[in-house]
């Protein structure tokens, strides 16, 4: 039988086959030795569920570890934790870096939406889709729905964004447990603990734990190259090593100059830079 596998706990695997979900494993004894990820397409035997083999993944996540995802869904909420445009581009360039479509919902913003014109007028910029939702209201849920149809989405983002909310506003039968956001440790508690593929609409919804800070593990030159915005314009800079900032004829500079890339991009990149490993 074939199936994907929507969530893994110890060695079982939950595998959604025409509408059925079987708890496989993996048996040693068998030809098949490599790493089975939630997302990955398996064939497994129909006598005792045991998982034979894994098709070709088309993209593969380490942070939240998943397979196959056709878009990144950036979860930042506009208040408790304060919107944060570092970690916004720092997940940008993790994106750009795996080759997977990002885009940004802004959440809770019943609270308090006053950045929201500033935000999305650099993100539009950017060419990065900005929605804003609030899951208190149902701000933004049915746009959210229409951009998740037919693919497979995986929530990213800080816990205490409200990811688990926002699938339950989509889908209530979803049943995601919520947490709550503690003023002490300026985070949510943690509640989702594990990433768990939601079937919507003829694709998925991945629900992950969320995350306390990232290490990129990127060169400076990776991100000088992967940064948003930055992706086809670092090709004309006049050191094929550029790292855009006091080169002689960056492109990028230039285009901060002029606006295109707006300035609070560029000076997160610098922040950003810094975080980056030695060429
Ligand atoms: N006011 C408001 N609170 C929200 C909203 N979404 C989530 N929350 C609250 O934020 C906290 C964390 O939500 P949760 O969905 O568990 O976040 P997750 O960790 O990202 O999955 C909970 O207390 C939610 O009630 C929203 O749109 N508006
Ligand atoms: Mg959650
Ligand atoms: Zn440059």
């Amino acid at each position: 039988m074939v199936g994907t596998v929507i969530s893994k706990k110890y060695s079982t695997y939950s595998i959604l086959s025409d509408g059925v979900i079987y708890n496989a494993s993996i048996r040693g004894t068998l030809k098949f030795k490599g790493h089975v990820y939630v997302g990955d397409e398996v064939s497994f035997t129909d006598s005792n569920y045991i998982i034979e083999s894994v098709f070709p993944r088309h993209s593969l996540l380490k942070r939240p570890e998943i397979s196959n995802v056709d878009q990144i869904v950036l979860v930042f909420s506009l208040v408790e934790p304060d919107f944060s445009y570092f970690l916004a581009f720092k997940y940008l360039t993790y994106a750009n870096y795996n080759e997977i479509p990002a885009i940004i919902v802004l959440s809770k913003s019943d609270k308090d939406d006053k950045q929201v014109g500033e935000i999305k007028e650099i993100f539009n910029k950017l060419n990065i889709p900005t929605y804003v939702t609030s899951s208190k209201t149902s701000e933004g849920i049915e746009e959210v729905k229409t951009l998740l149809k037919g693919k497979k989405s995986v929530f990213v983002g800080q816990s205490g964004v409200g990811k688990s909310s926002l699938l339950n506003a989509i889908n209530f039968n979803y049943d995601r447990e919520i947490g709550e956001y503690s003023e002490a440790l300026g985070r949510g508690k943690h509640k989702t603990k594990e990433v768990v593929l939601l079937p919507f609409e003829n694709g998925y919804i991945a629900d992950t734990p969320g995350f306390s800070s990232l290490d990129l593990n990127l060169s400076k030159l990776e991100i000088a190259h992967y940064f948003p915005g930055f992706e086809k314009l670092y090709l004309s800079c006049f050191y094929s090593n550029c790292l855009h900032q006091k080169e002689k004829d960056c492109k990028i500079l230039l285009a901060v100059k002029e606006g295109i890339i707006p300035s609070i991009a560029y000076e997160n990149y610098l922040k950003l830079l810094l975080e980056g490993d030695k060429y």
